[in-house]
């Protein structure tokens, strides 16, 4: 017989990696010791492969099956671990063990995501940004499932799959993907008045963060806190972002998309690396229904906000996102968020949109996790109850795909007696801890209708676009005029501004002329129209929480052979001291000689380091660079750019023909080194009229 073991060891022999103190012995999911990882079974060295080769059958196989359906909607997603932290007491309003005590630390989970495109599409199309927080509560699970808008596109669930249907790629073509500007969606839009409101977010910069760590959150719904004595105060959550709010110029957004589709998750990963921790506070509105029966609209629907300036945010809490997840698939596509999953404490309102989702999530998960036992996964499991009462959850439900626990005894029943002989009786009821509805008063008579009090479609879409600053009122307008134009079908555009007068007629005009196409008459409202008080807490720019700082942002610095060593040294210190984060960018990453015979290695090479993935530009560079560099496209446009987007520029004497070349004129935000770290805080709002023109 011949001796394959020589044919083995010499093709591919060095390929075979072999266990050692540091390689634990390879195995088959059920234990078996494997010898060859890189060869099938043959009869013969070039003979048939044969069917009995279990190591190779069972890898392919589960291989073939590595893949679970992706979310419906939120498919492409990002999360990180952290601690939600109680900074203000709200023992008197909630029995929800994490508002107890100042001070009480919380494991969170938190998954931000896109809405329309699949999982593998990119971070940034305009967008509604998903933000979803499970809190791992000593009581249990709290699933807290918001967005970044305040409000929704519909005030019934019945209506969601429409709304996402219409939303995602065209049934027949199969595109766009992780796009709105298509006919499907502006057609069921220019139908659905009370999406207004939700609109006017959503063609504002509020669907263009910068960051996950550059966003709002929040919880949408009006919910319920129960105190000890029964007592149920409303509620509604909002995420305040450490980092400030910040978002991209549409052009921006565009180029990062090419540059790097997966600019967020990357700015997580690394923000997490290095230690500069994304951060919000959780505030709360708290109301009762007194102050909920004295406003003009009815706090049970989704469109509407309650805004701060009438009814201000309490902030109780803090959350740290400060440790990436392990394993991508295991955890963050494993993760179920569900927000019928409350704890003692937390209760629900009537709103019809937060009633029908209270049925989907977990509906949902049973397709796409597989198995009613989807709460055994680790990132799923009660792991704060696990700590506090040794187990996370203890029932008689047995049994389904996929069970992972193995159950001791009889009592898979309740009542029994069992105990009484000495056997196991399992887990039994909690009548003062458990949790407990609050028991409102309900009647009526069984209808499909809608209140008369969500009639009104229009005042609050009014009221946020005129909130917004002159620059944002100028970025809706010019979004709409985007949108609309990739709409073929023309009696669509024609419905939406026709909706669109309701809201601002200086915004309908604006978006008409834009179109170059005539106003139509305005559709009928169903309720008369409201000039609200402004809100200036919903502005980006130029409001509360707009902020000028480097802390937690990117500076690139473009050098190249022969650049100012000191020059360098001087601009990465100053923003390391404002606690930025400073990037070395250089045609040749390997080595880049500099000035004074000394050498750096750059960070980033100029190609793949396109200025839209950095928050402000310094360029430090030799005479003799320079003139090269004006020869190179991707520099000049790296500069072009940095000045389009309104970011700051600093340069050295010996660069200016370089931001000469790309057009860029003096004026604020372009500077000399020497004042470019301050400069570098901020964005230069009132450049935009000087570099595009808006509708
Ligand atoms: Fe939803 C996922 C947020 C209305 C049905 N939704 C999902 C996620 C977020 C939201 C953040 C992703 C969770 C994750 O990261 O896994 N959804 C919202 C908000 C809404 C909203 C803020 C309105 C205020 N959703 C909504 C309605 C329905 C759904 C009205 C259905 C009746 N949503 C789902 C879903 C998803 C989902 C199909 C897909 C994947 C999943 O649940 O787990 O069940």
């Amino acid at each position: 017989m011949t001796d394959f073991t020589a044919l083995n060891a010499g093709h591919g022999g060095e390929t075979h990696q072999v266990a050692d103190d540091d390689h634990p012995v390879l195995t088959t999911n059920h234990g078996t010791p494997i010898s060859d990882n890189q060869n099938q079974l043959k009869a013969g060295a070039r003979g048939p492969v044969l069917l009995e080769d279990e190591v190779y059958r069972e890898k392919i196989n589960h291989f073939d099956h590595e893949r679970i359906p992706e979310r419906i909607v939120h498919a492409r997603g990002s999360a990180a671990h952290g601690y939600f932290e109680c900074t203000e007491s709200l023992s008197d309003i909630t029995v929800a063990d994490l508002f107890q005590k100042k001070g009480q630390r919380t494991d969170v989970f938190v998954r931000f995501s896109t809405v329309a495109g699949g999982a593998g599409s990119i971070d940034t199309p305009r967008d509604v940004r998903g933000f979803a927080v499970k809190f791992y509560t000593r009581q249990g699970n709290w699933d807290l499932v918001g967005n970044n808008i305040p409000v929704f596109f519909i005030q019934d669930a019945i209506k969601f799959p429409d709304l996402i249907h219409a939303a995602k790629m065209e049934a027949d073509r199969g595109y766009p993907q992780a796009a709105t500007a298509h006919d499907t969606f502006w057609d069921f839009i220019s139908l659905m008045p009370e999406s207004t409101h939700m609109i006017m977010w959503a063609m504002s910069d509020r669907t263009l963060p910068r960051t996950f760590a550059n966003m709002e959150g929040f919880g949408v719904h009006t919910f319920r806190f129960i105190s000890k004595e029964g007592k149920s105060t409303f509620v509604k959550f909002h995420w305040k972002p450490k980092a400030g709010l910040a978002s991209t110029i549409w052009d921006e957004t565009v180029k990062i998309a090419g540059a790097d589709p997966d600019f967020q998750r990357r700015d997580l990963f690394e923000r997490i690396e290095r230690g500069d921790y994304p951060e919000w506070e959780l505030g709360v509105q708290l109301f009762d229904e007194e102050f909920a029966n004295s406003q003009p609209y009815d706090v049970l629907d989704a469109t509407k906000i309650i805004p701060e300036e009438v009814l201000p945010v309490r902030i109780v809490g803090k959350m740290v996102l400060d440790r990436y997840p392990d394993n991508y698939f295991a955890e963050t596509e494993q993760a179920a968020f569900v927000p019928s999953h409350v704890v003692p404490g937390i209760g629900f309102s009537n709103d019809p949109l937060l009633q029908g989702r209270l049925f989907s999530y977990t509906d949902t998960q049973l397709s796409r996790l597989g198995s009613v036992n989807f709460h055994q996964l680790p990132i799923n499991s009660a792991k704060g109850r696990a700590e506090a009462a040794g187990c996370p959850f203890m029932n008689q439900q047995r049994d389904g795909h996929m069970q992972m626990a193995v159950p001791k005894g009889r009592a898979n029943y309740e009542p029994n007696s069992l105990a009484k002989v000495g056997e196991p009786g399992g887990a039994r009821e909690d009548p003062d801890g458990g949790y407990k509805t609050f028991p409102s008063e309900e009647q009526g008579q069984k209808l499909r209708i809608r209140p008369e009090s969500f009639a009104d479609h229009y005042s609050q879409a009014r009221l946020f676009f005129r909130s917004m600053d002159p620059a944002e009122q100028a970025h809706i307008a010019s979004a709409l005029v985007f949108e609309l134009s990739k709409v073929s079908l023309e009696h669509i555009r024609t419905a939406m501004m026709a909706n669109l007068r309701n809201v601002d007629e200086r915004l309908a005009s604006r978006v008409a002329d834009g179109l170059a196409m005539d106003l139509p008459d305005a559709s009928p409202t169903a309720a008369p129209v409201l000039d609200m008080e402004p809100s200036p807490a919903l502005r980006i720019i130029r409001g509360p929480l707009e902020k000028h700082t480097l802390e937690g942002r990117t500076v690139g610095i473009l050098i190249a052979d022969g650049s100012d060593a000191g020059e360098i040294a001087a601009v990465t210190d100053a923003v390391a001291k404002a606690k930025g984060h400073a990037l070395l960018i250089a045609p040749k990453v390997g080595k880049v000689p500099l000035s004074d015979g000394s050498a750096v290695v750059a960070d980033k090479q100029l190609f793949g380091q396109p200025s839209v993935t950095v928050d402000a530009c310094a360029v430090i560079l030799s005479a003799e660079a320079t003139a090269k560099l004006t020869k190179e496209g991707a520099a000049v446009q790296w500069v072009m750019d940095a000045f389009g987007h309104l970011k700051a520029i600093g340069y050295n004497a010996d660069a200016k023909p370089l931001l000469d070349k790309a057009g860029v004129e003096p004026g604020d935000g372009v500077t000399d080194l020497a004042g470019f770290v301050e400069a570098a805080k901020k964005r230069y709002w009132d450049r935009e009229p000087t570099v595009r023109t808006l509708a």
